[in-house]
């Protein structure tokens, strides 16, 4: 297997598809050794087969506003991979959303959820709605109107949504409410539902508290901890809140937080209180956290830059893919960073991470880092299937087995001779080994 040939091939196919494109070269760099030394692989075409999704869904979602207009937008499922598992993986509302975006998550979905150790295949859908100022009424219009088209080809045992950029509690249960009118059956078809109607405990924090256990597991190795570390986050979505949380609970200090708008850098580092007055911001469809000096002013707020600029001991950037590029990563090097690890999907540009490799800085990538949520919606699903609920303590123990057998997949495959560890290797050698083994089992289908 040449790299450059598949990829040459896949770009012919989908030209312009960039996102897709550097997520499958990621990937492809990382296995090549492995690929030509395991000559069953190539019998089977399984590279040709694992980059093109098993199949993709595009429909027209309709749906009218408070104000009465009809609005029109895109909605897309893209079923990966279900080697190892029913298809699972999140719905993301964003303006920016197209199948680039979704066909690159979907196939990180495949590794990242083949590294959980549990049974789940790949996949990742949306739409380029815009939840941002939308109205609940609005958002609960969409949702249904989504569902509409998307409920003909999930099941609990076929394919799973859950969460990611734009899609949380609410929404999840305005996608439950019309999947359960239109099949008549409560199944566990969604994962992050509410508490009482099937919902896993932890999983609103688990994707946050996932990523601050495999970077404490990064730590670890190198016999270091969180305590009095100073750590930079973007975003304050879904994730970012969990990282905050847990990284003071290990005795970590964060320091940023991010939106649209900007970053704000709070030097006395974020708090309970702080968390929940974020959490309130966000919780009124608000993403962008200028508000929070007004309220806090011994914070700063920069305007239209990323927080990267800002010294720091460990940084995860909790936003967007490709949020942090190479000249990021030179100045946080410059300014000592010692850890990094994505807690966003492909978090990082490839430069960037040739920048942290090139400077032995440890790098976590997002489908090692991150894998905390699907895991946690995994066990959604096996409390759904055995009727029962798990205990926090149960959960979060499960979770912090998961990320710790992660990291040590990363160890086993991605360790060099001088002792460094190359995640990013590690974990796309782990995850592809698994999921081609099995369509090696599985024969040509
Ligand atoms: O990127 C991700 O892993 C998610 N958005 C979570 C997917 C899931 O099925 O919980």
């Amino acid at each position: 297997m040449k790299p450059n040939d598949i990829l040459n091939n896949l770009e012919a196919r989908h030209p312009g598809e960039k996102e897709y494109l550097q997520a499958v070269h990621e990937v492809l760099e990382s296995i090549e050794t492995i690929y030509n030394e395991n000559p069953q692989y190539k019998a089977a075409q399984i590279i040709e087969r694992l980059v093109e999704p098993d199949r993709i869904l595009t429909f027209r979602v309709s749906w009218v506003d408070d104000a009465g207009d009809v609005k029109v937008n895109l909605g897309y499922r893209v079923q990966f991979n279900n080697a190892i598992g029913p298809y699972k993986g999140g719905l993301r509302l964003h303006p920016s959303v197209n199948l680039s975006i979704l066909k690159f998550l979907g196939f990180e979905q495949t590794f990242k959820n083949a590294l959980t150790t549990l049974p789940m295949g790949g996949a990742k859908g949306g739409s380029d709605f815009n939840p941002k100022g939308k109205s609940d009424n609005e958002i609960m219009k969409f949702c249904q109107a989504f569902m509409l088209e998307l409920w003909r080809i999930i099941g609990p045992n076929t394919d799973v949504p859950a969460g990611d950029i734009g899609t949380g509690g609410r929404e999840i249960g305005f996608l439950y409410g019309m999947y359960k009118k239109l099949q008549i059956e409560n199944t566990g078809i969604l994962t992050g539902k509410g508490i009482n109607w099937g919902g896993s405990l932890i999983r609103p924090e688990a994707t946050g508290f996932g990523a601050t256990y495999f970077t404490h597991e990064m730590l670890k190795n190198n016999n270091d901890t969180f305590k009095g570390k100073v750590v930079t986050v973007s975003g304050f979505g879904n994730v970012a809140w969990g990282v905050a949380l847990k990284v003071i609970e290990l005795g970590g200090k964060v320091v940023t937080i991010s939106g649209p708008d900007g970053y704000v850098y709070d030097k006395a580092g974020l708090d309970a209180d702080k968390i929940d007055y974020l959490l309130e911001l966000r919780a009124s469809n608000n993403d962008i956290v200028s508000p929070y000096v007004e309220e806090f002013p011994e914070a700063k707020f920069v305007s239209g830059k990323k927080p990267w600029e800002i010294p720091c001991d460990i940084a995860m950037p909790s936003a967007i893919q490709n949020e942090l590029n190479g000249e990021d990563a030179e100045q946080l090097v410059a300014n000592g960073v010692k850890y990094v690890a994505e807690v966003s999907n492909m978090g990082c540009t490839p430069e960037a991470i040739d920048v942290f490799l090139k400077n032995k800085v440890p790098f976590g990538p997002g489908k090692a880092a991150n894998a905390g949520g699907v895991a946690v919606s995994g066990l959604e699903m096996s409390q759904n299937a055995m009727k029962l609920n798990w205990k926090r303590e149960e959960v979060d123990e499960k979770l912090l087995h998961i990320m710790s057998s992660i990291h040590i997949a990363c160890l086993k495959f991605g360790t060099r001779e001088d002792g460094f560890v190359d995640y990013v290797k590690g974990a796309n050698i782990a995850g592809f080994i698994k999921v081609a083994d099995a369509m090696l089992d599985q024969g040509v289908v």
